[in-house]
């Protein structure tokens, strides 16, 4: 899938930067940032849950050096790391299902706990 180690680490980053804008746009209208426009949540929804689900194929061997805060763990601890991922997507596809009932606080609890494990991930995962 990817010529090079470099390509794998840009794709991933790549899908975790379009996630995190859209995550991003669901955070501000689940902390009052912005107003709550049921449609433009669910659009966003939908888009992180798509996206939630790409970044893992960028994990491959040999991809841990370079520009990259991944840390070897990724590799060492496979089975971890998988966990993680499926954490992270499980609660995301929450959060599409709570971003689709057009509930302001259906979609502030899913934010939470997807926010969690995007944290979980980073803090046994990526390096500072
Ligand atoms: C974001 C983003 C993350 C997560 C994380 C949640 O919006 O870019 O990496 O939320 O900060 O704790």
């Amino acid at each position: 899938q990817f010529q090079k180690p470099e390509d794998a680490v840009k794709y991933r980053k790549a899908a975790l930067t379009v996630m995190a804008a859209h995550f991003g746009r669901l955070g501000a209208m689940a902390s009052d940032k912005a107003p709550f426009d049921a449609k433009v949540a669910a659009e966003n929804a939908a888009i992180v849950e798509t996206m939630s689900k790409l970044p893992w194929a960028g994990f491959v061997a040999g991809s841990e050096k370079g520009e990259t805060r991944a840390k070897p763990e990724i590799w060492t601890d496979g089975a971890k790391f998988k966990k993680a991922s499926e954490d992270m997507m499980a609660s995301v596809a929450q959060l599409n299902a709570a971003a689709k009932t057009g509930n302001l606080d259906n979609l502030k609890k899913a934010f939470g706990e997807s926010a969690k494990t995007c944290k979980a991930c980073h803090d046994a995962f990526r390096k500072e």
